[in-house]
């Protein structure tokens, strides 16, 4: 029998324990590493990829690792397909001998359906340089949502989704040495992200179902053997929000895990959009509960909630590495010396070339050369050939404030620069400044421009862009963009000058219905900045600086 060594006081916590676009967690209590607890979620389209969270106490998580944050980490980068749900798919990340295992789906449509499933390792999470090249594993059926587990025989398999299959591999070469079809859930449709545990004499078999949408939810079985009969729960689901009114939807797609004392802990994913489910411009984030079983040996989950209890480890901030902090803010001065910031993400591996930190001539500025592709996708500009101008961070809160300056003289028509809200290339909303060419006139003029853009959700209401001539006073000075998300879930953008920030003058409104969904099922919103030619020859750097991201408060019900 076990000794139940917690005599943790039951503490509260906040969901969501990753806040922003962190969908698919799976995440590991490694003792070895200073018992700290590991995390990572899926990435898609963004750059560097799955990233490596770390935390001692379940509540204060940094970021520790990309595992993929070289572009020839993946085996192709299929550049030039323009589906934005593309990337890299859930993962799991496992620990043994010393040695961290991340193994994930790199997915693509480029020649048809073909998730390319790739395992990388590390002995050291905080380094994003040691992270190995991947093993590419053999994937015949085409599947997503690999899991690994080692059985105590030394044998390993790696189970896989849309239909669950089990397979024994070689994990040093990726192949598959024998096959075994097993449980596929309660017969909801889309039985996906499986994961094996053994405990007590079973192999528990745990898995999503019912899609990624308010019908999610996570259901078990168990067997004696690995390659089954796998027997059903007939509780199922363990975990849901389906048919309820709970503030936390979509929840699914869990990982189990046991923490120093003993005590289990359950992941998912989720979305803070409540039962209508219309608003969520961060996405599928990741939520924490704590977990018990039952006499049977079957999970007792406590429903997803903001605030919670459990026996939390004690609160500890002592983490290594330069990495930020899942709740935080962002003040980003780009001091000469320093890099492109941990938390900044690029759409696809970037072109290095076009983003520099303080360069020559404009110390303190993320210098970004623009690209002829625009912010959204439009094959006649072929957007993907020569990169994106455009670095992001994710948007955590529901309710904050980032704003940033911009110094940008453009001397050819249409170069345009400024910040933007983004789910996906079709669909952001932006501010920026442009050089337009008057009707009147034919002289080149710049403006300020407001543009949504909601190609990817049609029938969503969409205000109208519209432009306004830079004023004269204002013309040559650094320029200030703001972007406030206000309780009622509205965007806010204004523009001022940097050295006289009250004159802002509002540019536009939009609701974050527009960023929500549609062309990004999968995705949470970034907040970023950019430069382009609009498909032009315009080669005008932009200089961007004072980089604020303030998040005001975590939860808007
Ligand atoms: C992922 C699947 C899922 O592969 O959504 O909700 C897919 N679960 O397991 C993309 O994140």
């Amino acid at each position: 029998f076990v000794i139940r060594l917690s005599n943790a006081a039951n503490a509260t916590f906040t969901n969501p324990i990753l806040p922003g676009f962190n969908p698919d967690p799976s995440c590991i209590f490694v003792k070895e590493w200073d018992n700290t607890f590991f995390c990572t979620t899926s990435s898609f389209l963004t750059f560097p990829s799955i990233p490596l969270y770390a935390s001692k106490d379940l509540v204060h998580w940094k970021h520790a690792s990309y595992a993929i944050s070289r572009g020839d980490q993946l085996p192709e980068l299929y550049r030039n397909s323009e589906l934005q749900t593309e990337g890299t798919w859930a993962s799991t990340l496992r620990y043994r001998d010393g040695k961290f295992y991340l193994i994930t789906s790199y997915v693509s449509w480029h020649d048809g359906w073909g998730p390319i499933i790739l395992l990388l390792t590390t002995t050291d999470p905080y380094d994003d340089a040691s992270w190995s090249g991947p093993i590419r594993f053999e994937n015949p059926e085409k599947e997503i949502d690999p899991d690994l587990f080692w059985d105590d025989d030394g044998q390993v398999y790696m189970s896989v989704a849309r239909g669950i299959f089990i397979h024994r591999v070689d994990i040093s070469t990726g192949k598959i040495l024998e096959t075994f079809t097993v449980w596929n859930g309660t017969g909801d449709r889309n039985p996906e992200g499986p994961h094996i545990y053994n405990k007590d004499g079973y192999y528990y078999l745990s898995i999503g179902e019912g899609g990624t949408e308010t019908n999610h939810s996570a259901v078990i079985s168990r067997s004696t053997t690995i390659s089954g009969p796998y027997e059903g729960y007939e509780s199922n689901p363990v975990l849901t929000a389906k048919n309820t009114d709970a503030f936390f939807q979509t929840v699914g797609h869990t990982d189990y895990f046991q923490d120093a004392t003993g005590n289990w802990w359950c992941v998912a994913l989720a979305t803070r959009s409540g039962p209508a489910w219309e608003i969520y411009p961060m996405g599928r984030e990741t939520v924490l509960s704590p977990m018990t079983w039952d006499e049977g040996g079957w999970p007792i989950i406590d429903p997803i909630q903001g605030t919670m209890s459990g026996p939390l480890p004690p609160a500890n901030t002592d983490l290594p590495g330069d990495g930020f902090w899942a709740h935080g803010g962002d003040e980003e001065d780009f001091r000469p010396g320093t890099q492109i910031p941990r938390q900044f993400l690029f759409w696809r591996p970037p072109k290095e070339s076009l983003f520099k930190v303080s360069p020559a001539g404009h110390p303190n500025s993320l210098q970004v050369l623009p690209s002829r592709a625009n912010l959204t996708a439009d094959s006649q500009f072929e957007p993907l050939e020569d990169g994106m101008g455009f670095i992001s961070r994710k948007q955590s809160s529901s309710v904050f404030q980032f704003t940033v300056d911009l110094e940008f003289d453009p001397k050819d028509a249409d170069e345009e620069a400024g910040a933007t809200v983004f789910l996906t290339q079709y669909q952001h909303i932006d501010v920026t400044v442009v050089n337009t060419r008057s009707c009147s006139t034919g002289e080149l003029e710049q403006k300020f421009r407001f543009r949504p853009e909601a190609l990817g959700k049609p029938g969503v209401k969409v205000p109208a862009a519209r432009t306004i001539t830079v004023p004269q006073a204002w013309a040559g000075k650094r320029m200030r963009f703001t972007i406030t998300l206000d309780e009622s879930q509205t965007y806010h953008f204004t523009v001022a000058p940097a050295d006289k920030p009250d004159e802002e003058l509002w540019m536009g409104s939009a609701s974050t219905d527009i960023v929500s969904g549609g062309s990004g099922p999968f995705h949470g919103t970034l907040l970023g900045v950019f430069a382009t030619s609009n498909g032009g020859t315009g080669k005008t750097a932009a200089y961007f600086s004072r980089w604020r991201y303030h998040p005001l408060k975590q939860e808007v019900e």
